[in-house]
C-alpha cells in the first residue's frame, strides 16, 4: 500500500486530494495545524476513528514553520509521496503578513525537502510542490506556458517563487523526483470564503435570502483562468506517477473577468444585473428577477459596490494558461467548465443561505460573517 503525506490537508485542495488518494488505495497522512476551534470541516467526512483497526486516513499535528516536527513526521511515516499544499495562500493577506508568508510558503518548502534528504529518502520519496500562476504576475506573454518568464507581484508570489526554484534545485542537485504544478486559479464549493469566486457565490446567495445587504468588491476587471479543484488535484497525483519529474502548467485555457463571474452567479440565482458607473463608483443593480431563489430582492436593489479596501498594492490584472504540455505528456484535460463550477458553488451556498434564513425567520441567531479580503 502506497503512503502519502499531505501538508494543507484541511484546505480546499488537500481535502479533494485526500479523497482521491484514498479511492486509489493509499494510506493518507495529513498535517493539520492546532487551532482554538475545529478546522477540519473539509475532511471530517473521511476521518476514521483512530481507535478503529488500521485507519487509512490519519492526521498529525504540525506546521510548516516547525523543522523538527516535519522531520519527525517524515521519519515516522516514510511516505512514498509528499504533496506540499500547505501555505498562507491568500495574496492580499501576504501584503499584511509578508514575513510569515515567506517563512511558511518559501522556507516551509525547503524544510520539507531537507527533511526528506536528511533522512536519506531522496531517491524514494516523490515530492509535489503547489506552485502558482501568481509567479507570472506582470505577465510577459499570453497565454503563459512553462517557459514564460516569472515576474511575481506580491509577497505570496515571491515566496512561491523561492519554493518553485528550490524544488527544481533539489531535483537537479540530488536527483529527487520533485515536480512543480504551476496551477492557475481553481475553485469549488470548498473554496475559502475570502477568495473572489466564493466571496461572490456566498455573498450573492446570502443577499438573495436577505442575510447581507450588499457585496463589496475590489478590482472586478481582473481576468482569471478558473478551473475546478477536483480536476486539478487529479493532475497533482498524475505528475508524481510519471517516468520523469517535470513541471507543468495546469489551466483551462479560457479566461473570464471577475465581473463576468458576478453576472453568472446572479444568473444562477435568477437575477439580471446592470452595471453602471466607473471605477470606485461602479455599482450593480437588479433589473429583473426570474426565479424564487431570491425572495429578499426586488428590481432596483443595488447588490454590488466597489470598496477600495479590496484593491491590492500591486495587482495581477490578467492570467491565462496554456495546458498543452500536461495534455500531451500526461493526457490530462479539465472536465468541468468554469460556468458549471459556478453553478455548483451557487447551489451549495444557496442551501446554506436558505438554512440560515429559516433560522432567522424563527428568531434564531444567524452565523453570517461578512468579513472578507
Ligand atoms: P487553502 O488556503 O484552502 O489551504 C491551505 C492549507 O494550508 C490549509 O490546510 C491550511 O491550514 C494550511 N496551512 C496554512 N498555514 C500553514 C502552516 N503554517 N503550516 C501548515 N499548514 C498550513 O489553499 P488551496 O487548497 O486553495 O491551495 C493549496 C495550495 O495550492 C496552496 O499552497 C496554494 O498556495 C496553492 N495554489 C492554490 C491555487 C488555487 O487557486 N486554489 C492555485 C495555485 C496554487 P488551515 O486549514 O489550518 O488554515
Ligand atoms: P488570487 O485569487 O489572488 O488570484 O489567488 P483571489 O480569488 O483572491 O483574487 C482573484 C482576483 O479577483 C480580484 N478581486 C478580489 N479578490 C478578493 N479576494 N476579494 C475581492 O473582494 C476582490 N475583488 C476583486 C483580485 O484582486 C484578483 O485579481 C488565488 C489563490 O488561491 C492563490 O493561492 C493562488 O496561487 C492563485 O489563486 C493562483
Amino acid at each position: 500500500m502506497k503512503k502519502a503525506l499531505i501538508t494543507g490537508v484541511t484546505g480546499q485542495d488537500g481535502s479533494y486530494l485526500a479523497e482521491l488518494l484514498l479511492e486509489k488505495g493509499y494510506e493518507v497522512h495529513g498535517i493539520k495545524r492546532r487551532a482554538s476551534l475545529f478546522n477540519t470541516q473539509r475532511v471530517d467526512h473521511i476521518f476514521q476513528d483512530v481507535h478503529s483497526e488500521k485507519p487509512r486516513f490519519r492526521m498529525h499535528y504540525g506546521d510548516l514553520s516547525d523543522t523538527s516536527n516535519l522531520t519527525r513526521l517524515i521519519a515516522e511515516v516514510r511516505p512514498d509521496e509528499v504533496y506540499n499544499l500547505g501555505a498562507q495562500s491568500h495574496v492580499a493577506v501576504s501584503f499584511e503578513a509578508p514575513e510569515y508568508t515567506a517563512d511558511v510558503d518559501a522556507i516551509g518548502t525547503l524544510r520539507l525537502l531537507e527533511a526528506i534528504r536528511f533522512l536519506g529518502l531522496e531517491k524514494q520519496t516523490r515530492f509535489y510542490q503547489a506552485s502558482t500562476s501568481e509567479l507570472y504576475g506582470l505577465v510577459q506573454e499570453t497565454p503563459q506556458t512553462e517557459k514564460t518568464p516569472f515576474h511575481p507581484r506580491s509577497p505570496y508570489a515571491v515566496a512561491k517563487m523561492y519554493a518553485y526554484w528550490i524544488t527544481v534545485n533539489y531535483r537537479e542537485a540530488y536527483g529527487m523526483f520533485a515536480c512543480n504544478g504551476i496551477l492557475f486559479n481553481h475553485e469549488s464549493p470548498r473554496r475559502g470564503e475570502t477568495f473572489v469566486t466564493r466571496k461572490i457565490t456566498r455573498g450573492l446567495a446570502n443577499i438573495a435570502q436577505g442575510l447581507e445587504p450588499c457585496l463589496f468588491m475590489g478590482n472586478i476587471d481582473a481576468l482569471r483562468d478558473w478551473g475546478h479543484a477536483k480536476d486539478y488535484v487529479r493532475m497533482q497525483w498524475m505528475m508524481l506517477q510519471g517516468d520523469t519529474p517535470d513541471d507543468y502548467v495546469i489551466a483551462t485555457g479560457k479566461q473570464y473577468s471577475v465581473r463576468e463571474f458576478i453576472i453568472w452567479t446572479a444568473e444562477e440565482l435568477g437575477i439580471t444585473l446592470k452595471f453602471t458607473g466607473t471605477g470606485v463608483d461602479e455599482i450593480a443593480t437588479v433589473t429583473a428577477i426570474t426565479s424564487n431563489k431570491a425572495p429578499a430582492l426586488k428590481v432596483g436593489d443595488v447588490v454590488m459596490r466597489i470598496d477600495p479596501r479590496y484593491f491590492r498594492p500591486a495587482e495581477v490584472e490578467t492570467l491565462l494558461g496554456d495546458p498543452s504540455k500536461a495534455k500531451e505528456k500526461l493526457g490530462w484535460e479539465p472536465q468541468i467548465t468554469a460556468r458549471e463550477m459556478c453553478a455548483e458553488m451557487v447551489e451549495a451556498d444557496l442551501i446554506v443561505a436558505r438554512r440560515h434564513s429559516l433560522l432567522k425567520e424563527h428568531g434564531m441567531e444567524v452565523p453570517v460573517s461578512t468579513e472578507a479580503s
